[in-house]
């Protein structure tokens, strides 16, 4: 039998618990006027959005150096960007004055407001990437993520309002390039290439994305954007032609939840750029900048920052097009600023 004093305490942690809460959902209601359209923004997947996780990682898939950052208010912070990544812009567009910070150095209340999980060369498959050394797959992205959820529970002193507060987040999963580039077509790490076809690789993908992403839904995810993978030739096409799908199959199955397809190839459109095609910084054998040698002038000329990973200029445009599309072809079935105004 609990005394009285237990039941106290126990009530007064419950009390508590739902104040934090209460302070929480006003500070992103009118309350405040100019507060985030969600209150928090949880972020994985590849270099395309890292802020910063790779940094004390051994592995050559790291950019804690300038010129990355060239733009970047406080310099090099590990993007693989000379400014701001398409999630930093997003975070801007949804109403959140910082960034969002990365797991592997944020700790304390601030983990409220979400956190980025992602890690330059990683992938669906464990083995992605890793012939450049360690990276944090998506399975361990996801296991950091459950980190987060006991600590919010632990914050708010209850499991289900840290549920309920979860289901009210913006979920961002960009990932599945390196499942290509460091992955199936390094044929002499691995073996994929002899084992599959594109079309059965990229069935084996979803198959493994599918149940990561439903591990992110029993976490609370209730609104999840899923961005496709870049072009390489065709071979991504039959991956974003079965995500797309997936997308169809998630909401169909999961009546609470609306995840959204964002397409790359859509939304980032090098070709309206003076440079498309050429890199803005002298790269090294893996396609990164050189450390400290002089970059392109006008960046904002330029789509691409180096080998792989566009310019600011160019995530500023394909981060405005996943938020408010502009085409058809751009989101599906609908766009970022109307999957965050659900009720669901
Ligand atoms: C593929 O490679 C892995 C490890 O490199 C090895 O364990 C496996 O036997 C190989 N599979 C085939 C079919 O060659
Ligand atoms: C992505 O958009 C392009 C047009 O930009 C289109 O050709 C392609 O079919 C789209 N892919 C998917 C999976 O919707
Ligand atoms: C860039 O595109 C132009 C026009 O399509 C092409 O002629 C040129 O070879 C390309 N350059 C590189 C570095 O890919
Ligand atoms: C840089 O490029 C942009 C876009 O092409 C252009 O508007 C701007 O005038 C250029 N700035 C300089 C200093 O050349
Ligand atoms: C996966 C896929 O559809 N690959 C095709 C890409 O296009 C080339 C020719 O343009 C085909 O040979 C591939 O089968």
């Amino acid at each position: 039998m609990a005394t009285n004093y237990e039941m106290g305490v126990r009530w007064f942690k419950m009390i508590l618990g739902v104040l934090v809460f209460s302070i929480l959902l006003s500070q992103y209601s009118c309350v405040y006027g100019e507060a985030p359209q969600v209150p928090c923004f949880f972020i994985f997947g590849d270099s395309l959005v890292d802020s910063g996780n790779n940094n004390y990682l051994p592995t050559l898939a790291k950019v804690n150096y300038l010129p990355y950052g060239v733009d970047f208010p406080i310099g090099a912070t590990g993007r693989f960007c000379n400014g701001r990544t398409s999630v930093d812009i997003l975070a801007e567009l949804l109403g959140f004055k910082k960034p969002i910070p990365p797991f592997a150095t944020t700790w304390g209340l601030v983990i409220l407001r979400g956190l980025n999980y992602a890690s330059g060369a990683s992938g669906i498959r464990a083995e992605s990437g890793t012939e450049m050394g360690v990276n944090v797959n998506l399975e361990q992205q996801l296991r950091n993520h459950h980190v987060t959820v006991l600590r919010i529970a632990s914050i708010l002193r209850h499991k289900a309002l840290a549920l309920k507060y979860l289901n009210k987040c913006f979920y961002f999963m960009g990932i599945g390039n390196n499942d290509y580039i460091n992955n199936y077509f390094q044929t002499q790490y691995f073996n994929t290439s002899r084992i599959y076809t594109l079309e059965q690789y990229a069935s084996v993908l979803i198959e493994q994305y599918s149940q990561q992403i439903m591990t992110l839904y029993r976490y609370g995810a209730r609104k999840v954007a899923l961005v496709g993978v870049a072009p390489i030739g065709n071979a991504t096409e039959p991956f974003n032609e079965k995500l797309r799908a997936l997308v169809d199959k998630l909401n169909a199955d999961l009546e609470d939840a609306q995840f959204i397809y964002v397409n790359s190839s859509s939304v980032s459109r090098p070709a309206d750029f003076k440079v498309p095609n050429i890199s803005c910084c002298a790269v090294n054998e893996l396609g990164l900048c050189n450390p400290f040698e002089p970059v392109c002038q006008n960046r904002s000329d330029y789509a691409l920052w180096d080998s792989f990973h566009p310019t600011e200029a160019a995530n500023i445009a394909s981060a405005g097009r996943a938020y408010s599309s502009q085409d058809p072809s751009d989101t599906y079935p609908m766009d970022i600023s109307h999957l965050v105004q659900l009720s669901l």
